[in-house]
């Protein structure tokens, strides 16, 4: 059977949505308007449905949220198509080790602990995700990289400044600095990691600067460049994946000097 027949991605290039039947277009999207929930409020729901694109529009859902907010969820058929061919992501480029196989590299290479500083910078509280990166615990089945016998670990934890998180990587002499950022309200995640990246730059001449890596839900993983970071991790990232990026951007740092 071919990965067509068994329902897979070969050969398939232009794709529609799926609702009730092959190809109808149908998607579902959900938003909040800032009016009491009423008969208008509900027409107003359905406009803005058709002014993204999708009619016919129905709303299947509306629930009044507080005074004067109504949260919608509106079904209906775009007629966009999907162009799988020019849909660009960030691919990994590196293969993946297991935890015996990071460690034998950095002994071998590095003849030294690598030392990573980690924290969530800004007013971010939310420490679940690099907690699952960083703590022996893990995630997804995986140990994180304290469990990792040849590197050391500093977790900052949350709300760390930027200043603060600059100075622990000069004590801790980072290899380097693995920063969450999973609140996006006003875009805090792209300003407080360019803000960090711009901190390293000035504090330390480029060979010396730590690799920098940020992580969190909602980054756009193509933007590392213009945010001045090495790399960004999204959702659903395992420790594995960080360390063996670690290892491999350490082999390339090596390479390079
Ligand atoms: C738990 C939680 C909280 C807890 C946090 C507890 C803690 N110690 O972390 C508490 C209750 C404190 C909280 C508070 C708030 N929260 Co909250 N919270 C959540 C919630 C429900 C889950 C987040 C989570 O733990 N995910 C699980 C982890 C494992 O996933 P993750 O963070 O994505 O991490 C993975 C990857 O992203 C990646 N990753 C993440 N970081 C990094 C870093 C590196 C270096 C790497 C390599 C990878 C990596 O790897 C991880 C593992 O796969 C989300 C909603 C949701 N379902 O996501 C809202 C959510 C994040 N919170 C939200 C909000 C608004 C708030 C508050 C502002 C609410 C308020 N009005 O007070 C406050 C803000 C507090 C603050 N100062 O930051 C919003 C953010 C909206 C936005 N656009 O920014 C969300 C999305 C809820 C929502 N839909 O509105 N929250």
């Amino acid at each position: 059977m071919s990965a067509v027949e068994a329902g897979g991605d070969a050969g398939k290039r232009i794709v529609r949505p799926y609702g009730d039947t092959t190809g109808d277009g149908m998607v579902q999207v959900s938003f909040t308007l800032p009016v009491s929930h009423d008969k208008r409020a509900e027409g107003a729901a359905v406009q803005l449905a058709n002014k993204m694109g999708i009619d016919p529009a129905m709303l299947v859902h509306a629930k009044p949220m507080s005074d004067g907010f109504t949260f919608f969820v509106v079904y209906g058929r775009v007629n966009h198509l999907v162009d799988l061919s020019a849909v660009q992501v960030v691919e990994r480029d590196f293969p993946l080790l297991s935890a015996k196989e990071v460690n034998a590299v950095v002994k071998r290479r590095l003849r030294r602990k690598l030392s990573v500083v980690g924290a969530c910078i800004g007013t971010d509280a939310h420490t679940v995700g690099i907690d699952a990166i960083l703590n022996v615990k893990g995630i997804a089945g995986e140990k994180g990289l304290e469990y990792y016998r040849e590197l050391k670990v500093t977790n900052l934890g949350a709300q760390v400044s930027v200043p603060e998180l600059v100075e622990a990587a000069r004590v801790e002499r980072a290899d380097a600095v693995l920063v969450s950022q999973v609140v996006t309200q006003r875009d805090a995640h792209l300003h407080n990691t360019r803000e960090m990246s711009a901190a390293f730059r000035e504090a330390m001449p480029a060979g010396r600067r730590p690799l920098l890596i940020v992580g969190g839900p909602r980054f756009d993983e193509t933007m590392a460049g213009e945010l001045g970071v090495d790399r960004i991790f999204g959702r659903g990232t395992t420790p594995g994946e960080v360390a063996s990026f670690l290892v491999h951007a350490l082999i390339e740092k090596k390479a390079k000097a």
